[in-house]
């Protein structure tokens, strides 16, 4: 399978991130898509530079004061005070109920504070040019899918940081451009009517919830741990289901952390079930891989072999499909588990 790999990912790489109240390392690395990009190489899969510019189709899923904020929030930091360029900002203060948050503040840790949903997302120096490079790689994925019949069936958009939990206008989780939304808007500005997005991440995706959420254009369905004990905590309920036009048009599946493999694979079937009655032009796929039994921060107990099996279900979708990379922090076998379900898309 094509995949658009992006060569600018490592200008993302924020030292430390909290995690129960300590910094520590953070999780989400550059080793990541280098273990990917290295096992697709392996096991002979075409690696391919993007070719499209996503500054029009980010313009429709993100808000412009949030692409000017994070486009220039390096500078800004640095600007703040002397020797930020050694520090790592970290919010410290949201606009939660009944406060502001029409107005930017000045401030940058301020700012910083009205466009994050957590203190989980390290920003870096690079970090506009390592998302926007992503945003790129998606649109390019997406762009090849939609060239149909003449163009490829599905392709790998390989790229961090990741972008579900990063909403119309904040950060969180790791993300700072949605690229699951990037690719699916792509495809409906080349020509698809409706387009499905499956997000299989262990996480639910509520930036990609939220964004679609009234809209019946596109499907959104995710199976992901259950919000009441794992992040994102505030979103992916099963009485979430859309809203206005889009009533019906999103699907949660919440399951217990610490699920049997066989559980999670019949929650699939079921969003496969949705996605096929939906019958929608094309499938964009949430690829995170913290589902994995040896996940460091995440509950569920799939094998490797088990993300071939996911593989050939979506490959019996049977829809044009983008691959999108999202979670999944056990580096070194995320590059197996990765090419395990390119090829069983492939293979089915
Ligand atoms: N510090 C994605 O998988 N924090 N994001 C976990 C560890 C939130 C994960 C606690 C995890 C977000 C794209
Ligand atoms: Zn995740």
């Amino acid at each position: 399978m094509i995949t658009f790999f992006n060569d600018s990912h490592q200008a993302h790489a924020p030292e430390f991130e909290f995690f129960r109240g300590e910094r520590v390392p953070c999780f989400e690395t550059p080793a990541r898509a280098d273990h990917v990009k290295a096992s697709l190489v392996a096991r002979g899969h075409a690696l391919q530079r993007s070719q499209t510019d996503s500054a029009a189709v980010l313009s429709r899923v993100h808000s412009p004061r949030y692409l000017a904020f994070l486009e220039n929030a390096w500078r800004d930091w640095c600007g703040q005070a002397p020797g930020n360029e050694q520090r790592q900002p970290f919010p410290s203060v949201w606009p939660v109920r009944s406060l502001r948050s029409d107005i930017e503040p000045l401030d940058f840790v301020a700012r910083l504070g009205l466009y994050s949903m957590d203190n989980g997302s390290p920003l870096a120096a690079g970090t506009w040019t390592a998302a926007r490079a992503g945003a790129d790689a998606a649109a390019s994925a997406a762009t090849l899918v939609a060239a149909g019949k003449n163009g490829e069936r599905a392709a790998f958009c390989c790229s961090r940081p990741p972008g579900h939990h990063a909403g119309a206008d904040f950060m969180g989780g790791y993300c700072f451009l949605n690229n699951a939304a990037v690719a699916a808007q792509t495809l409906l500005d080349a020509g698809a009517a409706r387009v499905a997005i499956l997000d299989v991440d262990y996480h639910h995706g509520n930036g990609t919830q939220s964004i679609f959420y009234d809209r019946a254009d596109v499907l959104f369905v995710s199976l992901h741990g259950d919000p009441l004990t794992e992040y994102p905590f505030y979103l992916g309920h099963a009485d979430e289901t859309g809203s206005g036009n889009g009533t019906g048009f999103n699907l949660n599946l919440p399951l217990s952390a610490g699920c049997t493999a066989e559980h999670w694979f019949d929650a699939l079937e079921h969003a496969c079930l949705r996605i096929t009655r939906f019958g929608g032009d094309a499938l964009v796929v949430s690829l995170g891989l913290d589902t994995f039994a040896e996940d460091p921060i995440s509950k569920f107990a799939l094998q490797s072999a088990d993300f071939t099996r996911l593989g050939k279900r979506l490959g019996a979708v049977g829809l044009p499909t983008v691959f999108v990379l999202e979670g999944g922090y056990a580096a070194v076998a995320l590059g197996t588990n990765a090419a395990n379900v390119i090829e069983g898309f492939e293979d089915f």
